[in-house]
């Protein structure tokens, strides 16, 4: 019988119709290097928009959070590499200001060689990294000291979960946050459909190595026989919804076999496995999300293009 969490899911993801993994699951060591390369890739807008916003507006981001004589805790949910982070984190250490970083992350690999990484960087940064799923690290943060509060969550992160489970992690940030507390969030803007397709389809098959990594892991973790080269990557976005959403089609009838979980899956030819979905915004729906969680908009900062828009939230 599957015996964690990862093989819960999968045992359940492959035995329903139609068939789905999470994407959450994409990212040990090689996911997380795929991600870099990405983060890397021209097409892959985000990363340079989110960049772009928090060069430009820094100082007025910068002053939102530190407005308390005791300091405040720099939180950030789903750090990664944190590059985008560093513009800010500069900022605040060149002006001497009193806080203390704490990037958590599910990846211990990211989490390892981000702190390294900061500390080499910038010896006279306080850091405390954790490692954690968002709502768990959520519940936690509940318990931490009384000081203010800054929370981050970058990179349109919030974009893989569907609407409902956003409003469920928008609400627990919430529940969270004392009403000094702040939280600014990147949320990916609706744009030219064939800008995002773009994004998550590259010529090169880094998205498609990504995408693949869910299989590749299986195999290496459970024993499995996925032939990676019998799946196809297909993105498709829909452009009234926003919703873009990553699938393996199967490009034979087979057969795979996951040893750990005593589980054989057929698969018919051009069948799917849906893997992920990457959410586009606008205004309504973000202020929708917003009123459901019970939380405020207090102000928003977009790059030169308004592909991108980070938004500072309180409750
Ligand atoms: C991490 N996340 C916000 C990325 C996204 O844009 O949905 C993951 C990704 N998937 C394909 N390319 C990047």
């Amino acid at each position: 019988m599957p015996n964690t969490p990862f093989k819960k899911d999968v045992f359940e993801g492959l035995n329903t119709f139609p068939k789905f993994l999470y994407s959450k699951y994409i990212y040990d060591k090689k996911g997380d290097k795929l991600f870099q390369d990405i983060m890397a890739m021209p097409s892959y807008y985000l990363t340079n928009c989110e960049f772009e916003i928090l060069t430009n507006h820094v100082t007025a981001i910068s002053t939102y959070f530190d407005n308390k004589e005791e300091g405040f805790d720099l939180i950030e949910l789903g750090a990664g590499d944190g590059k985008k982070t560093k513009v800010l984190l500069n900022e605040l250490v060149s002006k001497k200001t009193n806080f203390i970083y704490k990037p958590i992350d599910i990846s211990q690999n990211a989490i390892d060689s981000l702190s390294s990484n900061l500390k080499a960087e910038n010896p006279a940064l306080k850091v405390e990294a954790e490692i954690g799923e968002y709502f768990d690290v959520l519940k936690r943060l509940k318990s931490y000291d009384s000081r203010k509060k800054a929370i981050m969550v970058l990179g349109s992160n919030i974009g893989n979960l569907l609407h409902p489970k956003a409003i469920d992690f928008l609400t627990q940030l919430k529940n969270a946050m004392s009403s000094e507390d702040m939280v600014l969030i990147g949320f990916d803007q609706k744009k030219d459909p064939q800008t995002i397709l773009d994004a998550y389809n590259d010529p090169e098959g880094i998205t498609a190595a990504f995408n693949k990594n869910l299989l590749a892991r299986i195999n290496s973790e459970m024993k499995a026989n996925f032939d990676l080269d019998a799946f196809k990557h297909w993105e498709v976005y829909d452009p009234e919804t926003g919703t873009a959403k990553s699938y393996l089609v199967s490009t034979k009838k087979q057969e795979v076999t996951i040893g750990e979980i005593a589980l054989t899956i057929n698969f018919e030819e051009w069948e799917t496995i849906h893997t992920e979905i990457s959410q586009k915004y606008d205004d309504k729906i973000v202020s929708w999300l917003a009123d459901e969680a019970g939380l405020t908009i207090v102000d928003s900062f977009t790059d030169n293009k308004g592909y991108y828009k980070n938004y500072l939230f309180m409750k």
